[in-house]
């Protein structure tokens, strides 16, 4: 987290991490299409010619809050292919929450194992705690054949502390969920450690009601899984 007094601005960094091809980007293309013009600044990625990260993408969000200091969220994305390992845990650096974005397909289990353990050792290299850094987990391309079942997602999240999110991101579904999930749990910790409330006026509740309305998310007793 970043606060800049001159511009009235508190920054969040927030990253999706995840193995190859499992929908980061997506994720982020799918943000900057959901939410609203003056919400959301200009869709940055750095793509090879087979649509493969090569440094990361960014999207920066801005939320008005009624202390009025400007919330800025930053969302990136990490290049999944295992040769930019260094990359990763350079765009990790500073992350106030991830969001791990897992393949559902059961032949890329070994591979979201792979990423997730990857993670951790860069959390840790950045001086960052992997048990105290906010993370929710979305399992990504639930439209496909041969994926792991809701009943094996719904039980892999009763064991986890983590919430657990299903998206079929190409088509927009599960994204703006993973998104507030990650949104709420990085602001707890943040509250936690920092105490907006008492610096900045900045009440959880309030940013997160104004984010939730900002991101035109329709209010639904549905939760995570
Ligand atoms: N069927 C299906 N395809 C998806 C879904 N989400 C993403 N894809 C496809 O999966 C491929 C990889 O998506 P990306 O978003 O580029 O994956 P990435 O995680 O950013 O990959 P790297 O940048 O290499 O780490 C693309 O062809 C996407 O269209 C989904 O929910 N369902
Ligand atoms: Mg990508």
């Amino acid at each position: 987290m970043q606060v800049d007094f001159t511009a009235r601005e508190l920054t969040v960094k927030l990253v999706y991490y995840g193995p190859a091809l499992s929908g980061k980007t997506t994720n982020l293309q799918a943000v900057h299409e959901l939410v609203s013009e003056d919400s959301k600044g200009r869709l940055m990625t750095l793509e090879t010619r087979d649509d493969r990260t090569l440094f990361f993408d960014l999207l920066p969000l801005t939320f008005n809050s009624k202390s009025g200091l400007k919330v800025r969220v930053k969302l990136f994305t990490v290049p999944g292919q295992v040769i930019h390992s260094a990359t990763r845990r350079l765009v990790l650096q500073g992350a106030d929450g991830i969001a791990f974005i897992a393949d559902s397909q059961r032949s890329e289990t070994k591979a979201n194992q792979v990423a997730f353990l990857d993670m951790q050792k860069n959390l840790r290299d950045n001086g960052l705690d992997p048990a105290k850094t906010p993370l929710v987990i979305q399992f990504n391309k639930r439209d496909l054949p041969d994926i792991r079942t809701d009943v094996e997602l719904d039980a892999l999240a009763k064991r986890g502390r983590e919430p657990v999110y299903k998206a079929v991101a190409v088509r927009g579904t599960g994204v703006l969920e993973t998104l507030i999930g990650l949104l709420e749990r990085s602001w707890a910790q943040l509250e936690t450690e920092h105490g907006l409330e008492e610096k900045f006026g900045l009440v959880p509740e309030e940013v997160l009601a104004e984010v939730r309305r900002q991101l035109g998310a329709v209010e639904t007793e549905e939760g995570p899984q």
